[in-house]
């Protein structure tokens, strides 16, 4: 029976041809909140094969980063972090307090507009991000 379920996802994969077997979601982008500091961007991605975010960038900004924040002994760091694994069917969260996506010198935005990252996985798909910049809401 397992065998049979696979091989229905494997060709619902292969029918529909513009998925890349990746999920995004809750994707946000929380603008600084004053000049000089940087803005940070959420989202949850799930990718249906093993892969591995191996690079991030985007058009408006100078720099993104994947950090990941921890706390030792009473003290909150962040550590950079050039790759982040995407196992199989499993969803990985970046949010508060855990991997983040921090913005460098983002070019100055319109209200709501959103927020273009891409990022490149190992299997060579890239994936463009369009997050929603939550900070003109309360
Ligand atoms: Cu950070």
């Amino acid at each position: 029976m397992k065998r049979l379920i696979g091989l229905f996802a494997l060709l619902l994969a292969a029918c529909s041809g513009q998925t890349t077997g990746l999920t995004i979601e809750h994707a946000t982008y929380r603008a600084p909140l004053v000049d000089g500091a940087p803005g940070v961007a959420y989202f949850s991605i799930t990718s249906t094969t093993a892969d591995k975010i191996v690079g991030i960038a985007s058009p408006e900004a100078r720099s993104v980063e994947i950090h990941l924040a921890r706390t030792t002994g009473g003290m909150a760091a962040m550590q950079k972090r050039d790759q982040v694994e995407l196992p199989a069917g499993k969803t990985v969260t970046f949010g508060p307090g855990g991997l983040h996506v921090m913005v460098f010198a983002p070019v100055p935005r319109h209200a709501n507009a959103t927020f273009p990252i891409q990022i490149t996985l190992e299997s060579g798909r890239t994936e463009t991000i369009s997050f929603a910049d939550e900070s003109g809401r309360k």
